[in-house]
């Protein structure tokens, strides 16, 4: 079979997917026991009632209605001042899946100003996402650090060699905002913490959120987690996740370790 896996054309880097590329990669199943241990909780996304401003605020009453979740499994611990708090939020509508991440900090700090460029050693947000309900061997990842200087790609994880590749060619049409409470890239004082709110389109997903369309009760697999940078001079950071990372040591993008997120009417 013939096999289309991604084309690229013109500067927008337009994204087409065939089906075939789900139909023909590795799955790890959501309830292989030999790779999940125990059910991965499913987050419950509600509606959004009303329209959401991506201001990096929590102003909208729809986002009480969100089911709020920790990102509670820290790894890459050094002191204890690398154990900050996190919060995630998701709603979705018709157009937009929403994301806003709720970060104590008492270090804000972020280096990287080049777009693609590495987003993960500063104070940044991570969503990793497919639209299929099964942990594949390739995502969608957007990490964004707390100046709003992006970094999205394609992950296709051990995908040839045991190699992972980031195709970071792809440069989705998304909005996304951070307020930060403090001062950025200055140790010498106490921060507070820092915001961001997410909207991305369906269409970020091309085609190939087809598969799964979003409506109630469809499940899309998922992780979201956050990278905690404390000094200026250092490229040390902590790491927090919504979901854990058990198997391979430090590697946030091993999809059997990805959740599940159902769409609801609530
Ligand atoms: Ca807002
Ligand atoms: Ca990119
Ligand atoms: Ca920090």
């Amino acid at each position: 079979m013939k096999q289309k896996i991604i084309n690229y054309s013109g500067l927008k880097g337009i994204l087409t997917i065939s089906i075939c590329l789900v139909a023909s990669l590795p799955v790890f199943s959501q309830t292989d026991k030999q790779l999940v241990i125990g059910e991965q909780p499913v987050y419950k996304v509600s509606r959004a009632r009303e329209s959401i401003t991506i201001d990096g605020r929590m102003d909208e009453p729809g986002w009480k209605n969100a089911e709020v979740q920790p990102l509670s499994y820290f790894f890459r611990l050094d002191k204890p001042v690398d154990r900050q708090n996190s919060k995630f939020r998701m709603l979705w509508d018709d157009e937009n899946l929403y994301l806003f991440y709720e970060c104590e900090d008492t270090s804000l700090t972020a280096r990287e100003t080049k777009f693609d460029g590495r987003t993960y050693i500063d104070d940044c947000a991570e969503f990793f996402v497919v639209p299929v309900p099964d942990s594949i061997y390739m995502h969608f990842g957007f990490e964004i650090n707390i100046t709003e200087v992006r970094y999205d790609y394609i992950v296709l994880w051990r995908y040839y060699n045991n190699r992972t590749f980031f195709i970071s060619g792809y440069n989705p049409e998304y909005k996304v905002k951070a307020v930060c409470e403090g001062t950025i890239n200055n140790d010498k004082d106490k921060d507070k913490g820092w915001t961001m709110e997410f909207a991305i389109p369906f269409t970020a997903f091309s085609n190939f959120q087809n598969v799964t369309r979003p409506k109630p009760g469809a499940r899309w697999a998922f992780q979201a987690v956050r990278q905690d940078r404390n000094s200026v001079d250092d490229r040390f950071r902590s790491t927090s996740t919504l979901y854990p990372i058990y198997v391979y040591r430090l590697d946030v993008h091993q999809p059997n370790r990805f959740g599940l997120f159902e769409f609801t009417d609530n």
